[in-house]
This record gives C-alpha cells, structure tokens and sequence, in this order.
C-alpha cells in the first residue's frame, strides 16, 4: 500500500486538528514520531537473549517486527503517540492488600483504542485513503521508544517512561499513520541523573541494572502474567501487592508532581475476592484490566499476600480453599498461606490434605512445609519437628 502524501500546510494543519482533538478527549499527552527503527532495538534484542521476558511468549515471537517497524510496516510514515494518566497519591488497595494503579480506571486497552479511534477518524474525514493501525500494549511495538521519539519524555532507569512535571503514572497508545505529519522533537536528554532510588526500593530485585528489567522477578509479570506456582524465594518480597507493582513509581522523584485522577473501579472485599468462582469472578471484573490476571491467578496472588501478612481473618477460606479448590496452583499457594498463618497447628490440617491430595505439585509444596526442607528458610513450623 502506497503512502500517503501531503503538502506541508496540509500536515500542520492536520497535526493541529489532531492536537485539539486530544485535548478535547482529555488525552494527557500527546506527540508525533516518525515510524523508524526504535533507538533501542538492540537493549531489547540483549534483554531477550537473557530470558528476561520468562513465560511472555509474545515478545519473543517475530522480535524483527520490533526491532525493524519499517520493514514490517512499510507504508508507516508516522506515529501519533498518545499518554493517559491514571496516577493518584493514594494506593489503590482493599483492606492493605495492594492493585497497582493502573488497575483504578477503566481497562485502558478499551479506553484508549476507543480515544485513538476518534483520532484516526479525524484523518480520514481529510485523508479517506489513509492507511493506519491502532495499537495500545499488546501490539509489536516499543511503545516507550516510540514516546520518546516523539518528545512525550525519556525512559526512567526503572525502564518507565516519565514525562516533565507529570511523572511515569500513564499508558500509552499508538496510532501509526501512513502519512508524513509535523514531528515532534524526540527527546534524547536522560533526566535520571544519579539517582537510583527505584534500583534500591524494588523488592524482588527485578531491576538488575538501570534500564534492565528481568521481568521474571517483577512483581508485576508474577501478579499478572505469570500463570504458575510463585517461586518459594520470591513470595515474601512481594509483600501484599495481588496485583501488579508501583513501587519503582512511587520513590521517583518525578511522580512528586505527578498527574492525578479519580478512581472508577471499586474493588470487592477480599472474602468475596477468595469465595468467587469463574462466574462472579467475571462479574467484579469486567472492563478493568484485574481480570487478566483470571480467577485463579488473583486468588494465588491473594494467598501469597495474605500468608505475608500472616492475617488469620481469612483461615476458613484458606482452608476451603486447600481441600475444595479445582485448581493446583490455588491449592499449593493455599499450602504455604495456612503454614504462615497458622504456624504449627497447620500441620494436622496440612497431612489431611496430603493423604488427599492427587496433584505431584501440591504434594510437592505440602510435603516441603512439612519437612522444611534445605530451599524453605521459614522458622514457623520448625517446633514441631
Ligand atoms: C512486557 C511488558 C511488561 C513486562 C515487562 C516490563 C518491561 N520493562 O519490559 C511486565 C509484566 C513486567 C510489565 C510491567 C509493567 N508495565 Co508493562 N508493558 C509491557 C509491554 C507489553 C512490552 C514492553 C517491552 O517491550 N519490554 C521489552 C524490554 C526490553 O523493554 P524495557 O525493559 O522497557 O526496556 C526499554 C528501556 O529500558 C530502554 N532502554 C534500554 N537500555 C537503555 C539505556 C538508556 C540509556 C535508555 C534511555 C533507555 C534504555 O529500551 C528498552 C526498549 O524500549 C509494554 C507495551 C508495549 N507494547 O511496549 C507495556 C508497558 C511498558 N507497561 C506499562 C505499565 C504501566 C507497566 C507497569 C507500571 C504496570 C504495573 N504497575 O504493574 C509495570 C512497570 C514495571 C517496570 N518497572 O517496567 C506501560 C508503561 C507506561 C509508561 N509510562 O512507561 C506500557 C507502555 C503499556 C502501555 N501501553 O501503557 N510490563
Ligand atoms: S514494578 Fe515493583 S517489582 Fe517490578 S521493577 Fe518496579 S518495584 Fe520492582
């Protein structure tokens, strides 16, 4: 498909239109790019290598559509780059247990396509055969290279994009348009400086260096896109985050003045969090991004957060939760919740449910509680030997 080409008063023009159009939707930030090979193709080429994206499949698959936008899209000429804020001072938590902020508006995949959406046909009502595509997180793209490059901010050694005055508490969205529009100035400038605050606050030590991420550390990846049993090592570092992480946010410098906005979504209780089955699960969670995490992630999530807070409120559903739950990873995560919170009267509970339990996984984590073996460093049940 052939670009498009436009005289340049046609392209201020339509820059300008576009400008007060996402003003008029409310779009925080906004700057255009030119469609290229991101600055930082190679970081993430090196991030791969290292296995940092764990389980997220989809970044290792066609990583040259990352790397070489131009060849992939041929017809691109340049990318509006659109942020959303979603920041507020407070955590957004039901009773102590933590959702990233984010999670506090409605699902912004949604939202935002929607807002670009409105952009693009501001285009086309001058441009009718204009060729575009729309993508808000999940298509192949560096979505924080593409900001930079269009003057939104630089990217932050806790690998967040982070504006001026506005901080890092927005998402992004693209629009890629295969017409030549007026360019924003990319920024090239590190506004970081000497500070490492993020590196040192991050709890599970995902940060290994400024800008590298091992993803499969993150709080964040172990909340919401990890599927499996949590690494024994890394359950109590996530302290009671259930979903998501926004500690490397909260000590930076730049979020002092961050953009603030109300909250949509309310969240339900934690007992009706543990009693809900796919169903009800469905219902608290449709149209906010929580429900990526699915049932029995937010569950396993809740398990790991109640066990560290050793809160014994919930050791009836817990213990339900062991004997009765479908799910292996809900019911080995509801193993190790009990022993906290219980210490050493779980141990009777805990040989029940072995002698019942058919999953190897859940004997696994029930037989390690119960001998204490060389990996598991708890003190709690050690009185009981
Ligand atoms: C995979 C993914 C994740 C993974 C991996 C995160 C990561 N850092 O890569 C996990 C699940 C952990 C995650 C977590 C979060 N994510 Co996320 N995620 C993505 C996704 C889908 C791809 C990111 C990617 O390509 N990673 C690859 C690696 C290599 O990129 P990177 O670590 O960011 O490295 C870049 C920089 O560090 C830079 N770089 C490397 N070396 C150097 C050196 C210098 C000097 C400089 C300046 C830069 C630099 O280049 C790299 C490539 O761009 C994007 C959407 C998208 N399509 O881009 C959203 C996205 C990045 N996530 C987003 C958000 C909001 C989050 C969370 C804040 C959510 C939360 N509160 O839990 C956390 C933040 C954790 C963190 N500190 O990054 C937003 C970020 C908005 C912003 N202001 O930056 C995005 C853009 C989604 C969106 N559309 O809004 N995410
Ligand atoms: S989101 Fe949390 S776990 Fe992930 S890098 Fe930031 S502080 Fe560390």
């Amino acid at each position: 498909m052939p670009s498009t080409s436009v005289s340049k008063p046609q392209r201020d023009a339509l820059k300008r239109l576009l400008r007060e159009e996402a003003h008029r939707l409310g779009i925080d930030l906004f700057g255009v790019a030119r469609w290229q090979p991101p600055p930082h193709a190679s970081a993430f080429q090196k991030w791969l290598e290292k296995g940092y994206h764990g389980d997220m499949g989809y970044l290792a698959r066609e990583p040259e559509k990352r790397v070489h936008p131009e060849t992939w899209l041929p017809w691109g000429k340049s990318v509006v780059v659109v942020g959303q804020a979603y920041g507020s001072p407070q955590r957004f938590e039901t009773d102590g247990y933590f959702f990233a902020r984010y999670a506090q508006r409605r699902d912004y995949h949604n939202t935002l396509r929607k807002k670009l959406r409105k952009l693009l046909r501001v285009v086309q009502e001058h441009l009718p055969d204009v060729q575009a595509r729309i993508y808000v997180d999940t298509g192949p793209v560096l979505e924080r290279d593409f900001a930079m490059l269009a003057g939104l901010g630089w990217i932050g050694k806790n690998t967040n994009l982070i504006a001026w005055k506005k901080g890092s508490y927005f998402v992004l969205g693209l629009l890629i348009l295969s017409v030549d529009l007026d360019l924003d100035p990319p920024v090239t400038t590190d506004h970081c400086g000497t500070c490492t605050r993020c590196i040192e606050a991050c709890p599970t030590g995902a940060l290994v260096a400024p800008w590298v991420l091992d993803a499969t550390r993150c709080i964040s990846y172990l909340t919401i896109e990890y599927r499996g049993i949590i690494p024994r090592e890394l359950r109590e570092p996530i302290g009671t985050w259930v979903f998501g992480c926004d500690i490397c946010q909260e000590v930076c410098p730049w979020n002092r003045t961050a953009l603030e906005v109300g909250r949509e979504i309310s969240l339900p209780v934690p007992e009706k969090i543990l009693e809900a089955d796919a169903e009800t699960f469905r219902a608290f969670f449709q149209g906010t991004a929580i429900k990526r995490a699915k049932r029995e992630g937010l569950i396993r999530n809740f398990l790991v957060a109640i066990g560290n807070r050793k809160d014994a409120r919930y050791r009836d559903q817990i213990q339900r939760l062991l004997t009765e739950d479908p799910s292996p990873v809900v019911r080995a995560h509801a193993a190790w919740a009990l022993a906290k919170v219980l210490g050493h009267l779980a141990r009777p509970i805990l040989e029940k449910a072995l002698r019942r339990e058919q999953d190897p996984q859940v004997q696994k984590e029930i037989q390690r509680i119960l001998h204490q073996g060389e990996d598991e460093p708890e003190e709690d049940l050690v009185a009981t030997r």
